[in-house]
């Protein structure tokens, strides 16, 4: 008896503690009926929505919609933003990106995120783009300070992305093609779950997959791959314009060249994943 009030007490503690400490949640949209705080600028006609099934893991799995029109106003562009538990000290959080499982339905996205805080708006300069029919796709986006830049500022004083790092007061999930604070305008909709934080306890999830480059970009005759490092479940997949599949490579060096003198000229998404995460980037032949 005294367990079960003492579990009861527990509960209630943390039902009234609703903020879980940054960094150590997922926003997975399963426990309850909403949108989980995420929502969009003023009198949109087009809001953030719960849908019932049909997220990562199928029927049953729950998940965030959002629409975007495309045109000028409200509801116009693609972004979604929460003021609620996604505030705080991402620096002493150890919060060294953004995760979350994604869809683009209708037109490609290339999902940024950008924050508001001390220092002013500040978005990721890396974007992963994520293609219509390609289902849900794991986006993850470095948030250390290296891959942020200051966009427009709306702080008083002061436009420093050190400062917005370490007091955040709005999270933003968003497409666009340029580092922004506003999502681009689209006609597009796209649907998000799992919504969490990688700390410095994961850094090996994702660091390797986070860090690729590639060059030259464009080229004419070579594309070369480098990563930090490599691990057992690594591979590369390209990709062309119209989302047909022309490459898929395992990789096993820190290095990996292709030779791509008998490509067509034009743009290649370039995609790199393992286990646990992915990230895509634009390749153009000359
Ligand atoms: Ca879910
Ligand atoms: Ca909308």
């Amino acid at each position: 008896m005294k367990q079960k009030l003492l579990l009861l007490f527990i509960s209630c503690l943390f039902s009234t503690v609703a903020i879980a400490q940054l960094g150590t949640f997922t926003d997975d949209f399963q426990t309850d009926t909403s949108t989980m705080n995420w929502f969009e600028s003023g009198a949109s006609p087009n809001p953030p929505t719960y849908a019932v099934d049909d997220g990562p893991s199928g029927i049953g799995d729950h998940y965030m919609t959002n629409v975007a029109s495309g045109t000028g106003g409200p509801g116009g562009r693609m972004v979604v933003r929460n003021v609620t538990q996604w505030t705080g000290d991402y620096t002493s959080a150890g919060v060294l990106s953004i995760k979350f499982d994604a869809r683009a339905i209708s037109s490609d996205l290339d999902f940024r995120v950008a924050m508001n805080g001390a220092g002013g708006t500040i978005s990721s300069t890396n974007f992963v783009t994520v293609t219509v029919g390609s289902g849900w796709q794991q986006v993850i986006i470095s948030v250390v300070a290296a891959d942020m830049i200051e966009v427009t500022s709306n702080a008083g004083s002061g436009f420093d992305k050190v400062a917005t790092l370490a007091d955040v007061n709005e999270l933003r999930i968003l497409s666009s093609p340029t580092p922004a604070y506003a999502g681009e305008i689209i006609s597009a909709t796209m649907d998000l779950d799992n919504i969490s934080a990688g700390t410095t306890l994961g850094i090996d999830q994702f660091s390797i997959v986070n860090d690729f480059k590639i060059s030259p970009n464009p080229s004419t005759s070579e594309l070369n791959i480098q990563l930090s490092e490599v691990n057992d479940d690594l591979k590369v997949e390209v990709f062309d314009i119209l989302g047909k599949r022309i490459l898929f490579k395992d990789i096993s060096q820190v290095n990996t060249r292709i030779n791509v003198s008998g490509w067509e000229s034009g743009v290649y998404l370039v995609k790199v994943s393992n286990d646990g995460s992915t990230q895509t980037k634009r390749f153009i032949k000359q």
